[in-house]
């Protein structure tokens, strides 16, 4: 069965979208996927037609956009543009990251916060979807340039934002630097000293585990999902994409478990080590992305590796494929090229990393397949975690923080495969399970709101 496929009203309904959002390709395909995994949940209940709940969900409740004007070192003076989107506030504040990528638009942003929705309604903590960002390069900027800019973003976001409002935090190009910096503005400006913000640094409110825990919580739901095959990642060959934060730690992770990182990559290109990447070289990489900022071709020079200019991983033999870099990263020919070399299970940690026909393509495949809502869920689940330490005044340690990521995973695979056997009759179609699961807290929460 193809899984995004659409029939009936929810075609007329995805319609209805494109119509009213011309040009916001990426939306339109989160919103397809959704609407195509949902349609069962939607006939079992009439009452979410009757209230209109997909067609207010796909609507943002707030969409904030603003001037974002910052000096260079130069003196010249710089413009960008600034984004919030508050999409749904049903079971929490707004909650989602700030994207900082120049290819950021309202097309990126809203497919990105319609899916935090149905992810931080799976973490089972009270967070509504939000996402936010900018067109800024952080890269090649100096920190004062990155200084400037987080204090100007600032000081227009901070009328918008709050800790029971709406909580931003990291995404591509926002890791502690920048999240320290929006901090600071934010509590000159208010002058509160709030949870207002998630990954914060360790010093002034955050969480340890939380740098990790996106990729530490990929491998967890991993680890469930071979499960279901009686597999495990012990001696497993893995290719992993990006080498931001959550390749970083998907990683760090897949090392500690025992399986062999073959792969990392950039967007200038990708490194294939034979030997496997390990705790030293990854400490490397660490010190090579979050403090000297340089290219992963570096690695492949420093240890003696194949580099591949303009490649993505896809290519290599591997038996776990880990997309963490961005969306649209795994399309139907890097699929297959996947599935003829014997790939076992894809685990997005990246938002959207594969496309439509790849996702299907898997599926036909038998190839286990962790859509990302589901899969990359733990990074927002430990960003609640450190609401949650923030509101009680205390901080959790670490192995306390990444036990509840390890069990906030296993509960949200256990949603997924339990929907999915209710409404298709297929435990292993997480991609319809996680979607319903999401939806039906998501959904349920609006109809007991009325129509507001
Ligand atoms: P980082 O900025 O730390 O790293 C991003 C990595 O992806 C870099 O290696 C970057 O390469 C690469 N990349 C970014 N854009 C592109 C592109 N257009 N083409 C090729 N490579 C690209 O971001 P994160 O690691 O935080 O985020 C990675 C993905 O994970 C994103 O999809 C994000 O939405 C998602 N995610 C992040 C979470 C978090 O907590 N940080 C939580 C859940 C999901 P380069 O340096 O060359 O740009
Ligand atoms: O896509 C995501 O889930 C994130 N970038 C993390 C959001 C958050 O609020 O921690």
């Amino acid at each position: 069965m193809a899984t995004i496929e659409l029939k009936g009203k929810v075609q007329g309904m995805y319609n209805q979208v494109v119509e009213k959002n011309p040009g916001q390709v990426e939306f339109h395909q989160a919103v397809k996927e959704v609407l195509a995994s949902i349609d069962p949940a939607l006939k079992a209940h009439p009452e979410f037609e009757k209230a209109k709940i997909v067609e207010r969900l796909v609507e943002p409740e707030r969409v904030i956009m603003f001037r974002v004007p910052w000096v260079d070192d130069n003196g010249e003076v710089q413009i960008n543009k600034g984004y919030r989107i508050q999409f749904n506030s049903a079971i929490g504040p707004y909650k989602g990251g700030l994207r900082l990528h120049p290819t950021v638009n309202l097309s990126i942003l809203k497919f990105l916060g319609f899916e935090q929705i149905l992810k931080n309604a799976l973490t089972t903590l009270p967070m509504g979807g939000g996402k936010g960002g900018s067109d800024f390069d952080p890269k090649r900027k100096s920190d004062n340039e990155v200084m400037k800019f987080c204090h100007s973003f600032m000081n227009e976001l901070y009328r918008y934002i709050g800790a029971d409002t709406d909580v931003p935090a990291g995404d591509i190009g926002v890791g502690g630097r920048e999240i320290g910096y929006l901090f600071g503005q934010y509590k000159k400006l208010t002058n509160k000293f709030e949870s207002v913000l998630t990954g914060k640094g360790i010093e002034y409110g955050g969480s340890l585990v939380r740098p990790e825990a996106t990729g530490y919580g990929l491998l967890y739901f991993v680890r469930e999902m071979l499960k279901l095959k009686k597999e495990v990642i012990k001696g497993k060959v893995v290719a992993i994409s990006g080498s931001g934060n959550v390749s970083q730690y998907a990683a760090q992770k897949t090392i500690q478990k025992g399986g062999k990182v073959i792969t990392l990559s950039d967007s200038n290109g990708t490194i294939y080590d034979a030997e496997g990447i390990n705790e030293k070289k990854l400490s490397y990489v660490l010190e090579l992305k979050n403090v000297k900022r340089g290219r992963i071709k570096e690695y492949a020079e420093k240890f003696g590796c194949e580099y591949y200019p303009n490649e993505k991983p896809w290519k290599f033999k591997c038996d776990i494929a880990l997309p963490c870099a961005t969306q649209n990263e795994i399309n139907k020919d890097d699929a297959k090229k996947l599935i003829n070399n014997g790939v076992i299970a894809v685990g997005e940690g990246a938002n959207m990393p594969s496309t439509a026909e790849a996702i299907d393509l898997f599926l036909a495949n038998n190839v286990l397949f962790g859509p990302a809502k589901a899969a990359n869920a733990g990074g927002v689940a430990t960003s609640g975690l450190e609401m949650c330490q923030n509101h009680i005044g205390l901080s959790w340690t670490f192995e306390e923080v990444d036990a509840k990521l390890d069990g906030i995973m296993v509960s949200i695979f256990n949603q997924s495969t339990t929907a999915a056997e209710k409404y298709v009759k297929d435990k292993t179609n997480l991609v319809i399970g996680a979607n319903i699961a999401g939806f039906m807290k998501v959904g349920n929460a609006m109809l007991a709101q009325g129509i507001v």
